[in-house]
């Protein structure tokens, strides 16, 4: 039986997909762990907000033949790298870079592949980070290993990536070219408004680590 055939509405379908939703409970809880900590730590939320999702039996397949991939379970679990996806939109990029760093060095967490369209934006300006991710998941007949996909994006990021989303599946017929510009344009302006708004958060902290430094003299003075 093949996806496509059928395949999507079999039981062994159903509990492969089960499997990916417990990755995401997986990853999902890691990351809430990681942003309460850090609001305790620092006072602050690493993070803005947290969705997931499991990839749709259509998507699965449009992706699956769009690649060329056999129609497999097997197949889907080599070869698709986001049939689990969670998106974490930050305020600060440095947050970013700082959650994934904790969440992957997490010693049950295998990182397979890192996709950084940050510093190394994709043409069209599309801007965030990817990783793939590999996390146990315990059942009843022992420990399987699953992968899922963590996007990481600031809110600027999510912002123009939605937006770019919803013009995608528009028909363009007139000004292709000028559209895709604009939109480019418009990615270099958020990447901009993304570093000043890191370098008023930076100019802040620094002014309270200072402020506080100079509390503490004037106590032991
Ligand atoms: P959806 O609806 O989010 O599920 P690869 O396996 O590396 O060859 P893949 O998987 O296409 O190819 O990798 P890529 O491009 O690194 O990541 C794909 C996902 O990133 C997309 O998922 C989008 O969520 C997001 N993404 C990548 N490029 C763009 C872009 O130009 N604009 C927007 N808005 N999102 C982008 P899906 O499966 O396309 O869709």
């Amino acid at each position: 039986l093949e996806l496509g055939r059928g395949l999507e509405n079999s039981a062994e379908f159903t509990a492969l997909m089960n499997k990916y939703k417990c990755a995401i409970m997986e990853v999902e809880t890691k990351l809430n762990v990681l942003n309460a900590e850090f609001s305790l730590n620092y006072d602050r939320n690493p993070f803005e907000s947290i969705e997931t999702r499991l990839k749709s039996p259509e998507s699965i397949l449009e992706k699956m033949q769009r690649k060329g991939f056999e129609l497999t379970l097997t197949s889907i679990e080599e070869n698709l790298f986001d049939v689990a996806g969670i998106r974490v939109v930050c305020a600060f990029q440095e947050d970013i870079y700082k959650l994934a760093e904790l969440l992957t060095k997490q010693d049950d967490i295998r990182l397979l592949r890192t996709k950084d369209y940050i510093k190394h934006p994709k043409d069209n300006g599309y801007r965030s980070l990817h990783l793939i991710l590999e996390v146990p998941i315990f059942l009843a007949d022992g420990k399987k290993y699953m992968k899922v996909e963590v996007q990481f994006r600031t809110i600027a990021m999510d912002f123009w990536a939605s937006v770019d989303h919803k013009l995608r599946y528009k028909k363009v017929i007139e000004n292709e070219e000028q559209i895709i510009t604009k939109l480019k344009r418009c990615a270099n302006v958020i990447s901009r408004l993304d570093q000043e708004m890191q370098d008023i958060r930076n100019m802040i902290e620094k002014s309270e680590a200072e402020s506080s430094v100079h509390r503490e003299d004037q106590k032991s003075g």
